[in-house]
């Protein structure tokens, strides 16, 4: 039996590029997002199983039923990798939209557990699998007007170390990887559509790409058995840290 990944927003970026090399490793591919149009395009695209679930991880009953769903031969899930994620916004606390923050908290913090909830009774009975969890940078560091967006990613980083304590004795890993800037979406969503400010974030420098960050995932979960690699801050070799950018 091939294993099976369950990967979160899977319809671009890092967890587009994740499903496409975990599926080079084997793994079937159980792909997650809103966009179906998109998750068809990526069960084209690769040449193993995909079971395409769309569901907004905002919507704890969506979650359920999607995960509830799926068929006998898709259920013993060894690897799920919380990647859904976004920023709304980039602006001081005075300033920032309420509408946009509950979206950080609703997607970032509240979707990643609604489906580690819906996903860990499928990984219980086995007694093992792995979850990776996608943290950053601004998990671990606070930058001018990402506040929200950094409280999120620094709920991410307690979540991940209570999941692990919690999950040690059921021989589940749980590993968290933090980038740095990525060159996905990600600015796109955050400014809002405006596809000239976001390409402009990463101008001047190299910044890592979905696949850098895939490989990354990959190693992880494709360590033996007794080895977790916990945690992983990944950056371009150009940024040294969440505020200091080396721009040609
Ligand atoms: P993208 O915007 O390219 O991808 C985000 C993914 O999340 C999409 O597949 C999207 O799918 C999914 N998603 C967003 N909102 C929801 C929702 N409400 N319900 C279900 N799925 C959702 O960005 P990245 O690939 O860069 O982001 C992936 C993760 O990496 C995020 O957690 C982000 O915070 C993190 N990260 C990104 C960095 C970067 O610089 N790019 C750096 C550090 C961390 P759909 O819209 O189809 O629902
Ligand atoms: C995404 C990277 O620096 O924009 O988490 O917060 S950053």
């Amino acid at each position: 039996m091939t294993k099976i990944a369950l990967i979160t927003g899977a319809t671009s970026g890092i967890g587009w590029a994740t499903a496409v090399e975990l599926a080079e490793k084997g793994y079937r591919i159980i792909a997650t997002g809103r966009r179906a149009e998109r998750l068809e395009a990526l069960q084209q695209q690769l040449s193993v199983p995909v079971y395409p679930l769309v569901f907004d991880v905002r919507d704890k009953e969506a979650v359920q039923e999607a995960i509830d769903s799926l068929p006998e031969a898709w259920r013993q899930v060894e690897v799920l990798v919380n990647n859904a994620g976004n920023a709304h916004g980039l602006a001081p606390i005075q300033e920032g939209a309420l509408d946009d923050w509950d979206a950080m908290i609703d997607i970032n913090v509240k979707g990643l557990l609604y489906v580690t909830k819906a996903v860990l009774p499928l990984m219980l009975p086995q007694k093992k699998g792995h979850i990776v969890n996608i943290g950053s940078i601004a998990g671990k560091e606070v930058y001018p007007n990402g506040n929200v967006y950094c409280g999120s990613k620094h709920a991410v980083d307690a979540l991940s170390k209570g999941m692990r304590i919690d999950l040690v004795q059921e021989g589940i890993r749980v590993s968290e990887v933090n980038p740095g800037l990525v060159e996905t979406e990600f600015s796109e969503v955050r400014f809002k559509g405006d596809k000239v400010r976001a390409a402009s974030v990463y101008q001047g420098f190299e910044a890592l790409q979905a696949q850098d960050i895939a490989e990354l995932i990959s190693f992880i979960v494709t360590r033996p058995a007794h080895v977790n690699l916990a945690e992983v801050l990944v950056l371009p070799t150009a940024q040294a840290s969440a505020t200091v950018l080396h721009k040609q």
